[in-house]
């Protein structure tokens, strides 16, 4: 059977689910979106990721064309039509067709589309091994002019400080906000294990505030660490214990150097793994 997509609000095989070129999603990057993951069948934290969605369009101005309660029921549908067990949704919303300017107010029927697939993962080597940073000279987007907590379609900004880490080598690269401190990955939040204190960037630091990583913070006070919101600069993942990263689809992973420099004894740590082993039964609850 061919992969279905959900597209104009009913679901069609892939090779039919096509949007306007005057979608202001594709001409501007005027829209938003989610990637979220199946395990074992069901949609992980699903609410979680249709809040973020919703605040996302809220806070372009974008209105979406579906109550929460069908964007749900259409992302459950899409995943039993494609059969997916364990693998990953992506939802867009864009702003729909208009004209070839800017203005918002000059397009009509936003669009929504939910697509499932697979997801590539780091490979398995890299959770055994840890991860290799460097850090980015694209520093992330001011909060002043588009909020990284926006989880829009322009997604520029990291691309540009992932093709500097792909450069160097890395999958992933570190970025720094516009006062040199670090916010976040390109697609991926950051930790330290320092002292036995977990602490990672607020959101003042000019991130996406991680689904992921609100799970792991809580994963991190269930079992008794002390979990910690704080600036930091590249300095305290320098001299850090331990340091990784969360993501939709990184889950958790070690990262042992950054910049050349290495982390703690240069393995994943015992904090990290912990972490990893408890989000693992997370997802499989
Ligand atoms: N920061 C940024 C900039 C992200 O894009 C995260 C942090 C981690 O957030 P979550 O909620 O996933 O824990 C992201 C998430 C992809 C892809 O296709 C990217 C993300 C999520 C899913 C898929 O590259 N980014």
């Amino acid at each position: 059977m061919s992969v279905q997509v959900y597209v104009a609000g009913k679901l069609v095989p892939k090779e039919e689910a096509v949007v306007s070129v005057f979608d202001h999603g594709l001409l501007y990057g005027d829209g938003v979106f989610e990637g979220i993951r199946i395990y074992g069948g069901k949609v992980f934290l699903e609410q979680e990721h249709i809040d973020r969605l919703y605040e996302s369009a809220r806070a372009i101005r974008l209105d979406v064309p579906l109550t929460p309660k069908d964007m749900i029921q259409a992302v459950r549908d899409t995943v039993a039509a494609n059969g997916i067990e364990n693998g990953y949704v992506r939802l867009v919303i864009t702003r729909g067709a208009g004209t070839l300017g800017i203005d918002p107010q000059r397009t009509s029927n936003p669009q929504v589309i939910i697509i499932a697939d697979t997801i590539s993962l780091y490979p398995q080597e890299l959770y055994d091994n840890g991860l290799a940073l460097v850090t980015a000279s694209t520093i992330r987007n001011h909060s002043g002019a588009l909020s990284p907590r926006i989880k829009s379609l322009n997604y520029l900004n990291n691309i540009m400080a992932k093709l500097e880490g792909k450069d160097a080598g890395t999958m992933e690269a570190l970025m720094l906000n516009h006062n040199g401190e670090v916010a976040e990955c390109t697609g991926d939040n950051i930790f330290i294990v320092k002292n036995g204190v977990l602490k990672t960037p607020p959101p003042e630091a000019g991130i996406l505030e991680g689904i992921t990583r609100n799970a792991v913070m809580k994963l991190a006070v269930e079992a008794g660490v002390e979990v910690r919101e704080s600036t930091m600069v590249r300095h305290d993942i320098y001299t850090a214990d331990e340091c990784f990263l969360t993501g939709t689809a990184a889950e958790v992973i070690a990262v042992v150097s950054l910049d050349g420099r290495v982390i703690g004894d240069g393995k994943p740590g015992p904090v990290t793994k912990d972490l990893l082993e408890r989000f693992r039964a997370l997802t499989q609850g």
